[in-house]
């Protein structure tokens, strides 16, 4: 086994340009991730490695190795294209985290197509929104998620095929079609489509604080980026087995529970299940996983449920760990040093900056609460938010900004180029968070720079929980701003004004959280309803959340000047 490499030998060594000598690309060839997280690691002697050990929430168990993970994406990709798929469409992942889903990912690049994952706790509405906007023509789902579909099936002219991958067509309609991977006749060889370094790959959609969520479109080059992530920052090594926690409905999910460790030719491994400590724990002894990714919500949980039931369990086979999706508290980590005898490593980054931007390696020493350092190769700095200009003395804050050109940056909103103008400034992108940074180059997160809800890692965009909230007869205006939370970091509060005839009352707000839970997911639904005589605004008449988040937070309210008196 390598030694841990300290850090000054990890940064010195990396480079965009041995990631692409690693993976054999030659600039101006193809390059297809698909292709390359399968086929690629066969032909490096690796075919009977497995590649995926998965289980479900029921205990059943299904193995693959990479020949297998070869010959189902053929599979999918023959099949995709026989119903005309052509490169460049975008075909949507509707599934719970099954083999299919993480299968179905690598069949679609080959085809050249587009991978569109979204969650399947989605409902219609959320779905609706995610698939007119990308003119989706395809969608693989279950059986099980098949009604949200159907409701929304006729305000989409562009859907063509709805693949079922667990029915018979006995129980379909019209131009809904059965596809069971592994009981389809197996496709050999499939020529993965020579998509080039710039060909869209992934469109995964994330929340703004204005208008509906935007896709970010990546490309087929970002492999680069999230392979050398992955490798360096993971830390993986041939023999791990490795655990990604996130669903691929996120780009935790794909970056780092696809395209990292299968194009690392590492062993992964799911657990199609919600969050349960005892279950996790036993799932980690059972696997002997070594590299588990996670993130802050699960391990406040599981620091909730204490450190007796750590001890039932041998878990001496993790090596590293790692977090994502919010700020990772200094108690998270000393916590997990003293039961795990190892600490989590913060890992900063976005959808739009498809790989680790900003992070603890390992080696490095940890500042518990810190987010580590810029990974090799990436330029990071915080900006004044009026001149945007990088402030350089030790202990400035700001806009956290980076330069761009990294090989996994998204290229832009799909349908939006407005969007995407805005995140830059001044040579930089933009995050939309805010930092500090100490003497010794290490960044330290603020929050977020506008009113997207962090809720558990999740982004909900306020927009959207609001035009669902109008949809009730009762209200009339609505504001969903994020409230503290000591497990979920955030939760989404929604204050709505009533129309004229309408009560405030618990049915009343059971009634619109319901509403609120169905149409878009359980992690949008307000965990609390106020209802109000008036909301703030600006003497233009917007509303400004801002007011009413810093009440929630106890925070100074800051400049009022623009603000109507009620
Ligand atoms: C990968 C992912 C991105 C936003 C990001 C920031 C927050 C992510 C964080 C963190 C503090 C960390 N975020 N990692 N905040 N510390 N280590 O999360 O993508 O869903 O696009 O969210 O999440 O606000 O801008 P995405």
């Amino acid at each position: 086994m390598r030694a841990p490499p300290s850090c000054e030998e990890v940064s010195s060594n990396l480079s965009w340009d041995v990631a692409q000598q690693e993976l054999g690309y030659r600039p101006g060839d193809p390059i297809n991730i698909g292709w390359m997280c399968s086929d690629r690691i066969c032909q490096l002697g690796l075919a009977n490695k497995l590649a995926l050990l998965w289980e479900d929430y029921q205990g059943t168990k299904k193995q693959f190795t990479y020949d297998n993970v070869r010959i189902f994406s053929n599979t999918f990709a023959e099949f995709l294209t026989d119903l005309g798929i052509q490169p460049g469409e975008r075909v949507c992942l509707f599934l719970d985290r099954v083999p299919e889903l993480y299968i179905g990912f690598l069949g679609i690049l080959k085809t050249g197509a587009v991978a569109q994952p979204l969650f399947s706790a989605f409902g219609d509405e959320s779905l609706l929104v995610r698939l007119a906007d990308a003119g989706t023509c395809a969608i693989l789902t279950q059986k099980k998620h098949l009604y949200k579909i159907r409701k929304i099936r006729n305000a989409l002219p562009n859907l063509r095929h709805v693949i079922v991958v667990d029915a018979d067509s006995a129980s379909l309609q019209e131009h809904e079609t059965p596809f069971a991977m592994e009981r389809a006749p197996q496709v050999e060889h499939f020529p993965a489509y020579p998509t080039m370094a710039e060909s869209p790959s992934v469109l995964h959609y994330t929340s703004g604080t204005t208008g509906q969520p935007k896709g970010a479109q990546h490309v087929h080059y970002s492999i680069i980026a999230q392979y050398l992530t992955a490798k360096w920052v993971l830390d993986l090594r041939p023999d791990d087995i490795y655990w990604c926690n996130a669903d691929p409905g996120w780009v935790t999910g794909t970056s780092y529970g696809i395209i990292g460790p299968w194009s690392n030719g590492i062993t992964q491994v799911v657990l199609d299940s919600g969050f349960n400590a005892e279950k996790w724990y036993e799932f980690i002894e059972q696997y002997g996983v070594t590299v588990w990714y996670s993130a802050p919500t699960a391990i406040r949980l599981l620091m909730k449920e204490g450190s007796e039931v750590v001890r039932k369990h041998d878990l001496s086979s993790l090596r590293h760990l790692a977090s994502v999706g919010e700020p990772l508290n200094p108690e998270a980590v000393l916590w997990s040093q003293e039961v795990f005898g190892r600490p989590f490593h913060d890992t900063f980054w976005q959808t739009e900056t498809g790989c680790i931007v900003i992070t603890n390696l390992p080696g490095m020493p940890i500042k518990p609460g810190s987010m580590g350092k810029p990974f090799p190769g990436i330029t990071a700095s915080v900006l004044d938010p009026k001149t945007y200009e990088p402030g350089n003395r030790a202990g400035a804050s700001g806009l956290i900004a980076l330069r761009p050109g990294w090989p996994s940056q998204i290229r832009g909103y799909w349908n939006n180029p407005k969007g995407f103008e805005a995140k830059f400034r001044n040579g930089w992108y933009l995050c939309g968070d805010r930092a500090s940074i100490d003497r010794d180059g290490y960044f330290w997160f603020m929050g977020r720079d506008d009113d997207v809800i962090n809720t558990g890692g999740h982004l909900v965009g306020p927009f959207e929980v609001e035009s669902a909230l109008l949809e009730c007869p009762a209200v009339a205006e609505s504001a969903a701003v994020a409230k503290p939370d000591p497990v979920n970091m955030e939760v989404v509060k929604a204050f709505v004004t009533l129309k004229r005839g309408f009560q405030p009352s618990d049915d009343l707000e059971l009634d619109i959280m319901n509403h609120i839970r169905k149409r878009l997911s359980p992690l949008a639904m307000p965990q609390e309803i106020e209802f109000v005589n008036s909301l703030p605004k600006t003497r233009s008449g917007k509303i400004v959340r801002r007011i009413l988040r810093c009440k929630e937070f106890n925070e100074p309210l800051g400049d009022l000047s623009t603000i109507m008196e009620d």
